[in-house]
């Protein structure tokens, strides 16, 4: 089953390496080509039939062809047979064996050219008939009615006392923020709004020193060389339309050039651009996460003399939230790490051979119903190893129903980047965490924001700040305006330059799912494009 993401994985930022040395595992080096171990590449884990049950094993062998094996009990009977069953069947093509399945080409026709060409649908049936309808029978016979609630529910303290919560200057009617980023150096808080495609650049007083209309939505920007770099996402919604691209801004003394420079056009939903010189010849690559739909790619565009770029793909699937480049393997070549939203979840390390070439490894393969919504690297323990902090809550696709593995994950690195689940606090529809020492006793707290809470019985959850007591027990608390705003995107740093760091989260009111008309109104009303959470520690 693969998730039809309803994206929103914007507002990602590269993660800080916390300053401590990590030590990758040793790679044995021939000639001036690296040998990745074997131990080093994970692949795909096949589960193979261990019921003997035919439309288990049916499953196994055909759904494994693009992503991990999901348990019928996964999902409720319903979800299933009125949601996945008739889209997994139109990517096996088993319309041409008459099954009534779902496919969608898109809205504009140049999406529906772009999609039926892109190979997404199988041309013939890749299934008998009559094995289909085992796999379904399986299925249905074995998914429950509905989910249970998570063995454990930690409790949420009402209020933080770390944090003072502070509103923008401006409110924003009818706010969709896209990207909420702080930039430590210029002391600069940048946000981005669906509705108007505006980014804004607050200083940290809160009032807006910019507006700058964008051709779409921006979800990331970087400052390079006091230019501004963003990166706008076309349709935020499900789509295959390439009308993405990456703008530069010059920049003038605290201010930016409104008259942007085109770099990179026609990007699939990009959602988040890193920059790194990748094969070591003075220039600044970039690697695009372009999310797209049931299309898109993590692509490398390398930099060249003349001011163009050759283009690579990298990953060749749709889902490519956010990557993150680091040395995993510490030979000297900086490598890049790709997190999944759909197809094949998870992180796939792309091991850079020095030569143009990557070697790609599976390094934490998710099962595609988790819904992986952000994922960062940290040593949380101190090994000198990176580690995983990430989400699991993306509820945009099929039905918004509350599910108990949804939340907050820590996975240990053994030293040979794979990687063991450690931690995990349950959360509805968990969007992004990151991590910061927020309360500067020496380990790392975690923020957490949700953009699919149980907003009737748990709205707290929506966001949570987790603060770490040394071993990796966390204690939850929430903030005092928590149900201001329907929170998409966070971001973390120091922006009031007093040494620690401070918390901005922005809110996007028109999601996929249904929530609380109560809420809904008073969102409206709020007009509240986004909080900062102000650290009092010092
Ligand atoms: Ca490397
Ligand atoms: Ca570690
Ligand atoms: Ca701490
Ligand atoms: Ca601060």
């Amino acid at each position: 089953m693969m998730s039809l993401s309803f994206l929103l994985a914007a507002c990602k930022k590269e993660a800080p390496n916390k300053g401590k040395k990590v030590d990758a595992p040793q790679i044995k080096k021939s000639g001036t080509r690296v040998d990745i171990s074997n131990d080093l590449i994970h692949s795909q884990p096949f589960i193979t039939d261990d019921q003997g049950i035919e439309g288990r094993r049916l499953a196994m062998q055909h759904c494994q062809r693009c992503h991990m094996f999901v348990e019928p009990a996964a999902l409720p009977k319903s979800v299933w047979q009125s949601f996945v069953f008739p889209r997994m069947g139109a990517f096996m093509g088993m319309h041409h064996a008459g099954v009534k399945t779902r496919i969608e080409l898109g809205n504009h026709p140049a999406e529906k050219q772009i999609v039926q060409s892109g190979g997404v649908y199988a041309p013939r049936a890749e299934m008998a008939l009559k094995d289909w309808q085992t796999l379904v029978d399986y299925y249905l016979s074995q998914a429950p009615e509905k989910l249970e609630k998570p063995a454990e529910i930690f409790p949420i303290a009402p209020r933080s006392e770390l944090f003072q919560e502070a509103s923008f200057g401006y409110r924003q009617p009818n706010p969709n923020t896209t990207l909420v980023r702080i930039d430590e150096d210029s002391k600069q808080l940048f946000v981005g709004d669906m509705v108007t495609a505006q980014l804004s650049i607050l200083n940290a007083d809160l009032n807006r020193a910019q507006k700058i209309k964008m051709s779409s939505a921006p979800v990331h920007t970087q400052i390079l060389d006091g230019d501004l770099w963003v990166t706008n996402i076309g349709f935020v919604n499900p789509s295959d339309l390439p009308i993405g691209e990456l703008v530069v801004l010059k920049g003038m003394d605290g201010y930016y050039d409104t008259n942007g420079q085109k770099k990179l056009t026609r990007l699939r939903r990009p959602t988040h651009a890193s920059y790194a010189d990748m094969n070591k010849d003075g220039l600044t690559d970039v690697l695009m996460s372009e999310y797209g739909n049931q299309l898109g790619a993590l692509t490398y565009y390398q930099a060249k003399q003349d001011g163009t770029y050759q283009k690579t793909e990298l990953m060749k699937e749709p889902g490519s939230m956010i990557s993150h480049i680091r040395d995993f393997n510490n030979d000297g070549w900086p490598d890049v790490a790709v997190v999944q939203g759909q197809n094949r979840e998870g992180v796939h390390i792309h091991y850079n051979r020095g030569d143009g070439s990557f070697t790609p490894s599976y390094a934490l393969p998710v099962p595609p119903h988790y819904g992986s919504a952000s994922l960062e690297f940290y040593d949380f323990n101190g090994d000198g190893h990176l580690d995983i902090l990430a989400t699991n809550g993306d509820n945009g696709d099929y039905r918004a129903i509350l599910k108990p593995y949804h939340g907050v994950r820590i996975y240990l690195n053994d030293g040979n980047n794979a990687f063991k689940e450690r931690y995990f606090f349950p959360m509805n529809g968990a969007f992004k965490a990151l991590a910061e020492d927020f309360d500067l006793d020496g380990d790392l707290d975690i923020a957490a924001i949700s953009m699919f809470a149980d907003l009737n019985d748990r709205p707290e959850e929506s966001f949570v700040y987790l603060e770490n007591d040394g071993k990796l027990n966390f204690k939850a608390s929430s903030i005092s305006r928590v149900k201001e705003g329907r929170w998409l995107c966070m971001d973390t740093g120091d922006l009031d330059g007093d040494g620690d760091k401070d918390i901005v989260i922005g809110s996007f009111i028109r999601g996929p799912s249904e929530v609380p008309p109560s809420f809904l109104k008073a969102w409206e009303n709020g007009a509240l494009p986004g909080l900062v959470l102000w650290n009092k520690t010092k």
